[in-house]
C-alpha cells in the first residue's frame, strides 16, 4: 500500500481507498437477489427523491451536490464517509444477534497480519513515542465463562499527534498496532500510550461537507480491537475513556456506555481493565 505524501488528513481518506480494496477478497459476501438490490436501492433512491421535493432543492444544488460526490470518489474517502456516517447502523443491525462483549464500528484504518505480540507486551513504538503511558490489561473468554488462550488481540490506535500508522507519512509502518495473543489463562496485558480524539480530515470533502453543514470533525479517543479465537465469533469493538472529549457527540455514533473505560493511576501509570467474551461461531 503506499503511503501518501500528503501530510494533512486528507491522504488518510486516499489511503483508506486502498486498503479496502487490498482487503476486499475477505469483505465480498454471498450473491444478493434482484428483488433484494431493488428493494434496497429503491428505498435509497426514494429517500433521496423526498428529500429533494421537501426541501426544494435547486438546479445550483443539485450540480454542488455532483461534483461533491465526485470529489468523494476522486479523493478516495468513501471508506471514510461511509464509515462515518452509514456504518453504525450496519453494526446495529449485525448486534442484534450477537452475545458477549458488545461490537462497534471497525472504521477506515484497520491493517491485517500486524505483529504477533505475547501476552504480556508494548505496542510496537517509537523510542520517542508521545503519549500518556497506559496499560490495558484483561482475559478473553467464551459465553460459557472458561477463558480462552492463543486468542487474538488485534489492537490499533492513533498516536498523539491524531493519526494512524500507514495512513499518514512519517510514521513507522506497523507503529500502534499489533496482534496480542492471550496466554494460558486468556490473559494480556499490553502497554501503549492513551488514544487522542480523532478528528476526520477537514482539507478534503467529507470534511468540507461537515464545515459546510455546521457539524464537528471530531471522534472521542479510542482504542479499536478485533478479538478472535478459533471457533467463535469475531468482535470488532472500540473502548473509550470517561471524561474525554466527543463521547457525547461522536460524528461517527459509535460509542455504547458498556465501551467507556475509566483508567486508574496505578505505579504512575494509567491502567484500566477490560475482558471481552466472546460467543461460539
Ligand atoms: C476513525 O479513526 C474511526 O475510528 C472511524 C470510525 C472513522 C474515521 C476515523
Ligand atoms: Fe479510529
Amino acid at each position: 500500500m503506499t503511503t501518501t505524501q500528503n501530510p494533512t488528513a486528507a491522504g488518510s481518506g486516499a489511503s483508506a481507498t486502498e486498503a479496502f480494496r487490498a482487503s476486499r477478497q475477505q469483505t465480498e459476501g454471498a450473491a444478493v437477489s434482484a428483488e433484494r438490490v431493488s428493494a434496497v436501492v429503491t428505498a435509497v433512491l426514494d429517500g433521496v427523491r423526498a428529500a429533494v421535493r421537501e426541501h426544494q432543492v435547486t438546479y445550483p444544488e443539485y450540480q454542488a451536490a455532483k461534483q461533491w460526490l465526485i470529489d468523494v470518489g476522486e479523493g478516495g474517502e468513501w471508506p471514510l464517509f461511509l464509515d462515518v456516517f452509514v456504518e453504525h447502523v450496519v453494526e446495529q443491525n449485525a448486534a442484534q444477534t450477537q452475545e458477549g462483549t458488545k461490537g462497534t464500528i471497525l472504521g477506515p484504518y484497520y491493517l491485517p497480519d500486524q505483529k504477533r505480540l505475547p501476552a504480556v507486551t508494548a505496542l510496537p513504538m517509537r523510542p520517542d513515542e508521545p503519549g500518556t503511558p497506559l496499560v490495558f490489561a484483561g482475559q478473553v473468554r467464551d459465553t460459557a465463562g472458561t477463558p480462552l488462550a492463543g486468542a487474538e488481540v488485534d489492537i490499533w490506535q492513533n498516536d498523539t499527534a491524531g493519526y494512524y500508522s500507514g495512513f499518514a507519512p512519517d510514521i513507522p509502518e506497523g507503529n500502534l498496532r499489533g496482534v496480542v495473543v492471550t496466554d494460558d489463562h486468556g490473559r494480556f496485558e499490553i502497554t501503549t500510550i492513551h488514544p487522542v480524539p480523532y478528528q476526520i480530515p477537514t482539507d478534503g470533502p467529507t470534511g468540507a461537507l461537515i464545515e459546510a453543514a455546521g457539524w464537528h470533525p471530531w471522534r472521542p479517543a479510542h482504542l479499536h480491537l478485533l478479538v478472535r479465537a478459533p471457533g467463535h465469533r469475531q468482535i470488532t469493538t472500540q473502548l473509550y475513556f470517561t471524561g474525554g472529549e466527543w463521547l457525547e457527540s461522536d460524528v461517527a455514533t459509535a460509542t455504547k456506555p458498556e465501551l467507556v473505560l475509566a483508567p486508574a493511576e496505578r505505579d504512575g501509570r494509567l491502567r484500566v481493565d477490560y475482558d471481552f467474551v466472546l460467543e461460539p461461531a
